[in-house]
């Protein structure tokens, strides 16, 4: 039986580790947002892709997050005398994974089997699945107009007010077929790792047919809060709810995932939503999510596998 989880970018990663310390390959598969994809100096950019890619070949830059560990610089410096574009920043041992996926997706393979082969080289035993095939690309709404992601998240810093969100191509795009034949199988559980609702997690979810296949599974279907405390862990969440004039709680996370979502985790310093997180049909359990040792991530992982034997020991009869 395989619990299929749902992953953006940094946090999510966190919780991805966890769960392949206590899953074999045949128990586990990842999907993963490509919303954040894009075309930059002639390479394919799948940032979140690679941020699980590189955490769980445990060779992501602790620091960062993203790219690798123990890089150098010295293509962005040679760029940066030419002119060149060193706003998004690609590490020369970067570089060598995305020789590697230009080559391979020009001689026609596709990004799951490009992610795949990558994956192999890297030691890396569970499947990642980028949500689709096809190219969706987020882009965020501003006063002063959309912003394609990686503009809006690394150029600008996060800095502009959002107004909202568009997911170019989504409406075309098709579930990755690697998923949709896992779908069929036995299923242990969804779980939605704590990844940004908006930018992250709504890509995946918004392709058409995703909600139907993973709610028809009729496995738990289970998100990860990230917000704690009204913060975000990492990145903008946070800032984004108060921007959309939606209060910052792990409750609205709760609330946002309504109709997709059977149970939620929500933080120890967030227990007093609990019972307004119920109030919406939703199982619940307290957890500590903030994951800032590997211990704290398998620990996050063995609290949502013991969630989900609960579940499935005493499903309940309807929700959302
Ligand atoms: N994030 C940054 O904040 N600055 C960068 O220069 C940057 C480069 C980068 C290169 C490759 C890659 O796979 C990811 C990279 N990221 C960078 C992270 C990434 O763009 C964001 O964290 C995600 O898109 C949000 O999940």
């Amino acid at each position: 039986m395989r619990v299929v989880a749902l992953t953006g970018g940094i946090g999510g990663a966190k919780l991805a580790l966890g769960l392949t310390r206590l899953l074999e390959p045949d128990e586990l598969s990842f999907v993963v947002n490509t919303g954040d994809d894009f075309e930059h100096l002639g390479f394919h950019i799948s940032p979140d892709v690679d941020t699980l890619t590189y955490t769980l070949a445990e060779e992501a830059n602790p620091e960062t997050g993203w790219g690798r560990r123990d890089e150098t610089w010295h293509f962005m410096e040679a760029l940066e005398r030419f002119g060149g574009e060193t706003w998004f920043r690609l590490g020369d041992r970067d570089l060598a994974l995305h020789t590697f996926r230009r080559t391979r997706l020009d001689a026609g393979a596709t990004l799951t089997q490009a992610t795949r082969e990558i994956c192999g080289k890297l030691g890396i035993a569970h499947d990642v699945w980028p949500m689709s095939d096809d190219p969706v690309r987020t882009r965020v709404r501003t006063p002063d107009g959309a912003l394609a992601f990686q503009h809006y998240f690394v150029r600008d810093r996060c800095a502009p007010a959002v107004t909202g969100f568009e997911f170019a191509g989504v409406e075309t795009a098709a579930v990755n077929p690697e998923l949709v034949t896992a779908l069929q199988g036995p299923v242990r559980a969804v779980v939605i790792c704590p990844s940004n609702p908006f930018v992250s997690v709504d890509p995946i979810v918004d392709i058409p047919g995703m909600r139907d296949l993973l709610r028809g599974t009729g496995a738990p279907v289970l998100a990860v809060s990230p917000i704690v405390g009204g913060q975000a862990i990492k990145g903008p969440t946070a800032k984004m709810m108060r921007e959309l004039a939606i209060p910052a709680t792990a409750e609205q996370v709760a609330a946002h995932y309504a109709g997709l979502i059977t149970a939620f985790v929500l933080d120890e310093r967030d227990a007093a939503a609990q019972p307004a997180i119920e109030a919406l049909g939703l199982d619940t359990v307290v957890a500590q999510t903030v994951m800032v040792t590997l211990q704290d991530r398998v620990d996050l992982a063995c609290a949502v596998l013991d969630f989900i034997d609960r579940l499935r020991a005493d499903p309940r009869p309807a929700h959302g």
